[in-house]
């Protein structure tokens, strides 16, 4: 089977790419990545070839999409707080290049799948009993959570007004290697390493379902084996944490005191609580997650950012100039 990896080259992509290649030795991977300020390559190495491009480039799309057999959809912008600073680039990679990418499988007819995330969902408050799944109303709340939404509803239309094969996964925060400094658990851990302090959004106490970065992609793999086309995925490892609570997790892993850390602005319009219901996963295509022990993972992810500087280092400075322009 020939796979096309678009944004093989950022945190979930890459770890997807060394997954397949481990478990999947009689894959053919080609990744097609832009190389934006999210990667510089280096997380996929020599791992799978790699064709420099835009997903928004017809011609280059309709070529690579032609030698394929899938297409594995992860190129995005990604991070919230940059999508209120700007949110021209969502728009243009989250939707345009998706019906960039539609209109490539349409024509070839080969199939899709699109990777998602549970913040399509909106959020929930801390008390509420409900966890989102398949069925859940569509809900986003920031500039990247809508490019998200409408790049999942284009899909579904895809689907179901010229027959396209494509299936969808929506998932949780994921953790684990190669993850850029400006997410929340890597920014921790680095802040740290550095001599200097987490740094919480407003009291702290919004909720975060965690899950490895390998659980997610072999929850991909279970839905590209056995997934039902036009059908919806959640994908998620009860892993329901503070955002305080893992700040006290890494500040005690790396022998400071639990309560080293500075709350800073908010995040506007910052989602409360996320929570997914992976039942459906789990019993229709029988999967389950490998790494279910959240604190396991996260002093592993703190080892892997203590003796991986140099792939971290060159991107720590200018992100924390960018998050101390706008107080956080
Ligand atoms: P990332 O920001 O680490 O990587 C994104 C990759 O896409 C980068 O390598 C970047 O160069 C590439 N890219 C960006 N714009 C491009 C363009 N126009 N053309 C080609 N390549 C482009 O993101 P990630 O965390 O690995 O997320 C991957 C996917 O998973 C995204 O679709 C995201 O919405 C989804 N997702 C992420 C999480 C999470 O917790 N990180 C959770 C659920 C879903
Ligand atoms: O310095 C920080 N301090 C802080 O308190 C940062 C960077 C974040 N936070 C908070 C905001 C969130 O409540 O931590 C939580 C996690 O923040 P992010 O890492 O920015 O993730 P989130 O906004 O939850 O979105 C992530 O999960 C869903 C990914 O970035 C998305 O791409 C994915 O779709």
């Amino acid at each position: 089977m020939r796979v096309l990896v678009t944004g093989g080259a950022g945190f979930i992509g890459a770890n997807f790419v060394h997954w397949t290649r481990s478990n999947r030795p009689d894959v053919e991977l080609t990744v097609l990545d832009a190389l934006t300020y999210a990667s510089d390559g280096s997380s996929l190495g020599d791992a799978a070839p790699l064709v420099r491009g835009d997903i928004s480039d017809a011609a280059l799309v309709d070529r690579l999409v032609g030698e394929s057999d899938l297409v594995v959809h992860f190129a995005a912008e990604t991070h919230n707080d940059n999508s209120l600073s700007d949110p021209s680039p969502f728009v243009q990679t989250n939707v345009v290049g998706t019906f960039t990418i539609l209109e490539a499988v349409r024509r070839h007819g080969v199939r899709l799948h699109h990777v998602s995330t549970d913040e399509v969902y909106g959020d929930l408050e801390l008390d509420d009993p409900e966890r989102f799944s398949e069925t859940t109303p569509y809900n986003p709340s920031s500039p990247y959570s809508s490019t998200k939404a409408a790049s999942d509803l284009l899909v579904r239309a895809w689907v179901r007004s010229f027959g396209i094969t494509a299936t969808l996964s929506n998932c949780s925060n994921n953790y684990g290697p190669y993850q850029h400094v400006e997410k929340f658990i890597p920014r921790q851990i680095t802040n740290v390493l550095d001599g200097g302090r987490p740094k919480l959004y407003g009291d702290g106490l919004n909720v975060r379902d965690w899950i490895h970065v390998d659980d997610h992609n072999s929850g991909v793999w279970a839905i590209i084996d056995k997934g039902r086309s036009g059908e919806t995925y959640l994908i998620g490892a009860d892993g329901e944490e503070t955002n305080r609570a893992v700040v006290e997790a890494i500040l005690r892993e790396l022998g400071q005191p639990e309560d080293a850390y500075d709350l800073v602005r908010d995040r506007p319009g910052h989602d409360r609580r996320y929570a997914i219901d992976s039942t459906k996963l789990r019993t229709e295509l029988g999967w389950v997650p490998e790494y279910p022990d959240f604190a396991a993972g996260l002093k592993a992810t703190i080892a892997w950012y203590r003796e991986n500087e140099a792939w971290w280092r060159p991107q720590k400075a200018a992100t924390e100039a960018k998050y101390a322009k706008v107080g956080q």
